[in-house]
């Protein structure tokens, strides 16, 4: 093709040549070449999401569960400014993503026309990396340099912003993508460093986070935990954690205070792989920032871009764990269906009495999922993913990445009915692309979790004004509608043999389903 392209072809065809096949996207007039090129280059599949939201959620858990960056494609500073909560989250689940923003064409920008803005402010917070092309002979030079940003390890997220004329205007081609940099290992010294905290003596912790979740990384970690008696553990949030029968059980640091600095109680030796010495989420009166006892030492062993299976090999080689049996290995062990009214506990165990093998969990369950953690240990082999940056709205959207990553999984999110209301548009994706998801909503007709903070922040007993800005009453969300009007069958539960009913329901199909699990 080589002189006969446009910048957005050659941009479209050096995605394509680098490895990023996926776009979501919801595009504008100034992404019409983009979106043009996409007829005539072959190998990428285009996903519309009605809300950027969905457009930059959907391409977190896409990175989560393929490894690979998704692009989008967003309209001008308004449009990224609209997906910018989920790129947060993104970010901070360091999750690989090229965003291609759309832009005025150079000569319009002085004339300050309605969408007119400053992309590159907007972009700046939640991006890595930001570019803003200069013409169209150099628009695919830059793609590959984004593609080369996001790949970097752990996973960044890159920005180019792409001016109509450097779109329209005539192409040399695409632009080669150089091979992604492997991680980085991790020195010799950092290694000793740990395996003397985890054989001193004192009671140790051994905190995961990154890819050290998942596979021989998991293994490893056992084996070390198994040899020294150390007890391990996995961030608060995880980005992409494996659990359930067969494999290492890590439990998951609790989110509230008390209950965090509890589950820390007496450790004097905390060793990080992948994960960052914890901290409260939020400061109360009163409480510590810090999580940790004061008299805790703390070894960092390998940061979360490092290459951390490697670390763990090398850690357990210097304990001579690598013959040990590895700790904590879950047996399959499902609970009988329960009965009756609803309670957090009954729905973990209705989940884990139905869960498939090899379900992505997609949680965003807020106040009632915060058991489920312990309750899943004995399901099949499944995947769990958290909302990583703490920005609601991500659940329904990483749904529709997930599901796109992994068509022959089936996928679960797990929905406050406060934070599935933020994008609820993923639903009509997930319809449209016939995606394999069931949705359960907590249907609390509440901010259940701000009641808590109210309380906990030091404001007081709530009054009327108060608790109306806490409340998801007058009128009450019909989720059944809200779902059916966007494509998706759903079915309404208020009692757990009915839940158990509708999530079989939803696992039979192949398509999408949602449960409005009344609570
Ligand atoms: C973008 C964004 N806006 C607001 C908040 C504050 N916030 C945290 S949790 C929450 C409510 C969650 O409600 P729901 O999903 O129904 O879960 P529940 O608390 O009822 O369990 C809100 C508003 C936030 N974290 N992110």
């Amino acid at each position: 093709m080589g002189n006969d392209m446009n910048g957005a072809e050659s941009l479209v065809s050096t995605l394509v040549s680098g490895g990023v096949n996926m776009c979501f996207a919801n595009p504008g007039t100034s992404e019409m070449h983009f979106v043009a090129a996409l007829d005539r280059i072959e190998g990428m599949r285009c996903v519309l999401c009605l809300y950027e939201g969905v457009v930059t959620g959907a391409a977190d858990a896409y990175y989560r569960m393929t490894g690979e960056p998704a692009s989008t494609l967003l309209h001008l500073g308004p449009g990224l400014g609209n997906g910018l909560a989920n790129l947060h989250n993104a970010r901070k689940a360091r999750s690989g993503v090229v965003n291609i923003v759309g832009e005025h064409a150079g000569y319009h920008i002085k004339h300050d026309a309605p969408l007119t803005s400053d992309i590159e402010g907007v972009a700046r917070p939640m991006s890595d990396w930001v570019r803003t092309a200069l013409s169209a002979k150099t628009v695919a030079a830059d793609g590959a340099l984004a593609i080369q940003a996001a790949r970097e390890a752990p996973g960044r997220v890159a920005t180019l912003i792409l001016p109509a004329d450097t779109a329209w205007g005539d192409a040399d081609g695409p632009a080669p993508v150089l091979p992604p940099v492997a991680r980085q290992q991790v020195a010799g010294d950092a290694i000793s460093a740990g395996a003397r905290a985890l054989t001193c003596g004192e009671p140790a912790l051994l905190l995961l986070g990154g890819v050290a979740l998942r596979g021989r990384a998991l293994e490893l970690a056992g084996q070390i935990a198994a040899k020294t008696g150390c007890s391990i553990m996995a961030e608060s949030g995880v980005a992409r954690m494996e659990c359930g029968a067969g494999r290492v059980h890590v439990p998951r640091l609790p989110f509230v205070v008390d209950a965090a600095l509890a589950a820390l109680k007496g450790i004097r030796q905390l060793i990080l792989v992948g994960a960052k010495s914890p901290v409260s989420f939020f400061a109360y009166p009163g409480k510590p920032s810090v999580l940790i006892p004061e008299a805790c030492a703390v070894t960092k062993v390998a940061g979360v871009e490092s290459d951390l299976e490697g670390a763990l090999e090398a850690l357990a080689a210097a304990l001579d764990a690598h013959h040990t049996q590895a700790a904590r290995v879950a047996a399959l062990a499902r609970p009988a269906l329960p009965a009756g009214k609803v309670t957090p506990d009954g729905i973990a165990a209705v989940l884990a009495a139905l869960l498939p093998e090899q379900a992505i969990v997609i949680d965003e369950a807020i106040t009632t999922g915060r058991g489920f953690d312990a309750s899943m240990t004995g399901a099949p082999p499944h995947d769990w993913l958290s909302i990583m940056g703490g920005s609601i709205g991500w659940g329904l959207p990483a749904a529709v990445g997930a599901a796109i990553a992994a068509p022959e999984r089936k996928v679960i999110a797990l929905e406050g009915d406060g934070s599935a209301m933020y994008t609820l548009q993923a639903l009509w994706t997930m319809a449209r692309e016939h995606l394999d998801v069931t949705v359960i909503v907590f249907a609390n007709r509440s901010y259940k979790i701000l009641h808590a903070e109210l309380a906990n922040v030091g404001a007081g007993a709530p009054g009327r004004r108060a608790i109306d800005m806490l409340t998801l009453d007058r009128p009450n969300l019909d989720w059944v509608a809200l779902a059916k009007a966007q494509g998706v069958e759903a079915g309404r539960a208020t009692s757990l043999e009915e839940l158990a009913q509708q999530f079989k329901r939803g696992l039979a199909s192949r398509g999408p389903y949602l449960v409005e699990l009344v609570i």
